[in-house]
């Protein structure tokens, strides 16, 4: 498999949880400024909707959104528990998980990082984004990870956005279980391998 990423972008969680599968595959960069490939190849010709991240599978079809994409790539290794069982009730909170961190989080973060916003609309998104992260928080409590005590995939996701906080002026330092879980993230293997990957840690 490829995949197609940008370094720090929302394509590191399918790249953590792809670590975490212990799956083959090739991860290839995809500018999300120029959206061209190292080699000039258009990044449009490949995806048309010009965004990171995109999985190829071995026999050449391609997945795009993310919340999808890790969800296909848990399904592939179920002995390695990254998400629950399809039709299950936890599979459904996964999902639930997986839809608020891609529409209430990572969205919102998206017209902090575009230069064309203007400054004065920015502390809106900011606001509504601590609000939102401020409940994560609250959902944290007494849990290691978003499903409770197990690593799933919605925690790729969710430390994926956390980490853009203090690029867009968001403070989370008083956000005691979600700083928490993002110092228990950090310290996962598969965590570190797709952050060095990409150029992230050292
Ligand atoms: N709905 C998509 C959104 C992906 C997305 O927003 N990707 C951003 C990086 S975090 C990107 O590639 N932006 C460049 C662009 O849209 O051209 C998903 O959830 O996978």
């Amino acid at each position: 498999m490829k995949l197609y990423y940008s370094p720090g972008a929302c394509s590191l969680s399918p790249h953590i949880v792809l670590r975490e599968s212990g799956l083959a595959f090739e991860p290839v960069l995809a500018s999300t400024k120029t959206h061209k490939l190292a080699d000039g190849t258009d990044y449009y010709g490949i995806n048309p909707k010009g965004y990171v991240p995109l999985l190829e599978l071995d026999n050449g079809e391609r997945l795009s959104e993310g919340p999808v994409i890790v969800q296909y790539i848990a399904d592939q290794v179920p002995a390695k528990k990254l998400a629950p069982a399809n039709g299950t009730m936890a599979r459904y909170r996964l999902q639930e998980w997986l839809n608020f961190i891609t529409s209430e989080l990572h969205k919102g973060f998206s017209p902090l990082f575009n230069p064309a916003m203007a400054e004065d609309a920015k502390p809106l998104f900011r606001n509504k984004l601590a609000d939102r992260l401020k409940w994560v928080d609250s959902q944290l409590a007494g849990k290691s990870y978003l499903m409770g005590d197990e690593f799933s995939v919605a925690d790729a996701y969710l430390f994926t956005v956390t980490s853009w906080t203090g690029y867009v002026g968001i403070d989370i330092s008083a956000l005691a279980n979600l700083n928490a879980f993002m110092a228990r993230m950090k310290a996962r293997p598969a965590v570190q391998e797709a952050m060095k990957a990409e150029g992230l840690l050292k």
